[in-house]
């Protein structure tokens, strides 16, 4: 049976997934989920992720709901020698601390604002959820001080996990030119990732929805 990935257009962790898939060429089935219309809480869908969450992988039996731990096991199980995670241990725990730094705070940052326009219909962005994005985002150019790849001298899943998050809040007009490194990482992936495009185009029909409600950028 061929992987299913369960994706939606304008989800940073879904984008995510769905860019290494696109680089490791695997095959799989893309399903759509519409979170608008409210598809993550059909009974279905509910019993593949009783969180309502997209993404969802699924191998077989295995059903992975954490965008993360997909990541890693994509490349465990279909490309164990590939460098974007490697097995030495060290190199490893490099790329997990990074991609636990995305899942706890980078990712939060960018999806807390998200909320606030798309359920709270607040029309300006909270000044402290602003402030927490851009100090989150000075971290990440402190990270790339040392290498051009946050975790090692090389694209990994860290970086795969982070961009689609980056994406989204250029496409909600932030200028990226104040980070100089990140700009630099930002630019080189977006011309070295096969399909970026999918992955801008998910941010920019996210970014949509969010101008249709707020009056206020990034
Ligand atoms: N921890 C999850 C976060 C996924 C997540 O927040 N997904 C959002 C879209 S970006 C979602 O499906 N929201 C619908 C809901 O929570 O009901 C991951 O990285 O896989």
């Amino acid at each position: 049976m061929p992987l299913t990935l369960y994706f939606a257009h304008g989800s940073p962790p879904s984008r995510g997934v769905l860019l290494l898939m696109r680089k490791m060429k695997l095959e799989f089935d893309l399903k759509v989920i519409d979170l608008g219309a409210q598809e993550h809480l059909s009974k279905e869908f509910l019993k593949l992720n009783p969180r309502h969450q997209v993404p969802v992988l699924v191998d077989d039996d295995l059903i992975l709901t954490e965008s993360r731990a997909i990541l890693g096991y994509l490349v465990s199980k279909y490309d164990k020698n590939s460098s974007l995670y490697p097995s030495d241990a060290a190199k490893r725990a490099k790329i997990d601390e990074r991609l636990y730094y995305d899942a706890t705070v980078v990712f939060p940052a960018g999806a807390q604002i998200i909320v606030s326009v798309l359920y709270e219909r607040v029309k300006k962005i909270p000044e402290k959820q602003r402030e927490n994005l851009i100090n989150t985002l000075n971290v990440l150019e402190s990270f790339l001080n040392q290498n051009s790849w946050f975790a090692g001298n090389a694209l990994t899943i860290a970086d795969i996990s982070i961009v689609p998050t980056i994406t989204t809040i250029k496409a909600l007009g932030y200028d990226l030119t104040k980070h100089p490194k990140l700009n630099a990482w930002y630019q080189h992936l977006e011309s070295s990732l096969p399909n970026f495009e999918e992955n801008v185009n998910g941010a920019n029909s996210l970014a949509e929805r969010l101008f249709s409600i707020m009056d206020d950028k990034l």
